[in-house]
């Protein structure tokens, strides 16, 4: 049975300010709510770049066009920059550190390097848009009867944001520069951090996102390839130094090595990418976040230059701010695709969704919860009745012999009688 009551889906939005845990926010390492440094953007995606003026080059004029389109750091390198990555990205693949993102394999030949996707590209645009949070993500770790949704998920899709700013401000370049150009974000096969670092945006830190001076860790990434010979720009300098503070945060010790992440081991891609059950070993590491994790770029020393983003794009949803579990065990599939329209989450399903809140349902310690989970030890999804069955228990619910035995899927009927 689902959990679907046809009433409408109304997640209740509960102000930040209104409980403890949220009280403050922004401690050390996170952005600064206003500062004399140029703010993160919220230009208008309205296709206006700054006119040319007489001695100005293209590099110049492109920097300022792209902050006029919303960017906050733009860099630009050498098609053939970050030769290094390539050979990485095939090691970090033959070590299956992928897990089930098989895309990522399927698209190795094209992914290595700019000119193994489009052999015309001569230069690429690096292009950063800032989601830097005005309060400490981590305010909600330890608020039990909560989700936690990672940053950049809280507000709209970024993909559309930035894809739209992109095509902008390609139409910008094509027309001061006519030749051929390509925008991407995020889903094509371009190593977007090592390339963000060759075009000067910052450096790849241990956590392997890219880190800028100004804006920490919370830069999205995206790039135009061109066929022009634009001047590069200095490429990024690590400055991570002796800190091991990112690694240091991670619930699941996903990194077996500075610089280096084994996503299967990454609380992002177990509650984002990672279709089947979630493995026991990190169920309770995982606690109260549901989808995606921002811990190791939260602790960032780099993040104190940062000025929170006011973009609208991604203002975060107040009824996302810190859902309660007890309301999203019971979202169906239609109020899932209501509450989750525009947002990245959607892509996930309600499936996904509902075994990563049952996760951290087993996690609350409240038995409260028992109510809605005994709804879920019938869900036709043997993805959530698992889950259900896991935080049940987990939460002081009986064995049921007679659900067990008439379980259908192998994997789900093991959640019956698995130690915890
Ligand atoms: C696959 C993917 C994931 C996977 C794998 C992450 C990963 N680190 O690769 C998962 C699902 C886990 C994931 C999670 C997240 N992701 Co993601 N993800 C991607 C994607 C699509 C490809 C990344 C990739 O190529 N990985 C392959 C491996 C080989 O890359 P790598 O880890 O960077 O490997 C480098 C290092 O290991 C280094 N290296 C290896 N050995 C050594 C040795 C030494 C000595 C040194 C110095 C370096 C070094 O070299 C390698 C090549 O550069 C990109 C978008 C894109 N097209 O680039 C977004 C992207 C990286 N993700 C992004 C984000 C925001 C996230 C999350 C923060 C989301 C969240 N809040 O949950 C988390 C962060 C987790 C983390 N700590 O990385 C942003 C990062 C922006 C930024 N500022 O860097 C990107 C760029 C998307 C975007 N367009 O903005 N993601
Ligand atoms: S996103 Fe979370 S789980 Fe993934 S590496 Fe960073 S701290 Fe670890
Ligand atoms: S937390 Fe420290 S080690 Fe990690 S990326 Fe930031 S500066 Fe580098």
């Amino acid at each position: 049975m689902t959990s679907s009551t046809g009433s409408p889906p109304v997640l209740p939005a509960r102000g930040e300010g209104d409980h403890r845990a949220c009280d403050g926010g922004g401690g050390v390492g996170q952005p600064r709510a206003s500062s004399s440094r140029a703010p993160a953007s919220t230009t208008p995606e309205d296709g206006r770049g700054p006119p040319p003026r007489a001695g100005e080059d293209l590099g110049t004029r492109l920097t300022a066009a792209a902050r006029a389109h919303g960017f906050a750091a733009v860099g630009i390198a050498p098609a053939t920059a970050a030769p290094r990555a390539g050979q990485r990205l095939r090691d970090w693949l033959a070590d299956d550190r992928h897990g089930d993102m098989i895309w990522m394999a399927d698209t190795v030949d094209r992914r290595v390097s700019p000119p193994a996707l489009w052999p015309e590209v001569r230069s690429v645009i690096m292009l950063g848009t800032s989601y830097a949070p005005a309060l400490d993500p981590l305010r909600l770790a330890d608020d039990a009867g909560c989700a936690a949704i990672s940053v950049y998920a809280m507000g709209g899709d970024y993909h559309d944001s930035v894809k739209r700013r992109l095509k902008a401000l390609g139409g910008w370049l094509a027309a001061a520069a006519p030749a051929p150009l390509k925008v991407f974000v995020d889903t094509a096969p371009v190593m977007e951090k090592p390339l963000a670092e060759a075009a000067g945006l910052g450096w790849q830190g241990k956590h392997t996102n890219l880190v800028s001076r100004d804006h920490g860790s919370w830069l999205f990434l995206g790039a135009i390839y061109t066929t022009l010979d634009l001047a590069p720009s200095a490429p990024g300098r690590d400055l991570c130094g002796s800190c091991a503070a990112c690694r240091r945060a991670c619930p699941t010790d996903a990194f077996p090595a500075p610089y280096q992440l084994d996503a299967r081991r990454c609380i992002s891609y177990l509650t984002i990418e990672h279709k089947g059950p979630i493995p026991v070993e990190f169920r309770a590491a995982i606690g109260n976040r549901i989808y995606g994790c921002d811990d190791c770029l939260s602790v960032c020393p780099w993040n104190k230059f940062a000025v929170a983003a006011h973009d609208i794009a991604f203002a975060p949803r107040a009824e996302l701010a810190r859902p309660a579990i007890a309301d999203l065990l019971a979202i169906d599939d239609a109020a899932f695709r209501t509450v989750f329209a525009g947002s990245p989450v959607k892509r996930i399903g309600r499936d996904r969704f509902v075994r990563n809140v049952c996760i951290a349902a087993g996690n609350s310690g409240d038995p409260a919860l028992l109510a809605p989970l005994g709804v879920l030890l019938d869900d036709p999804a043997p993805v959530v009745r698992g889950a259900a069955i896991w935080a049940w228990r987990r939460l002081g619910g009986r064995v049921d012999p007679a659900r067990m035995t008439a379980e259908t899927d192998t994997t789900v009927r093991l959640e019956w009688a698995a130690p915890l």
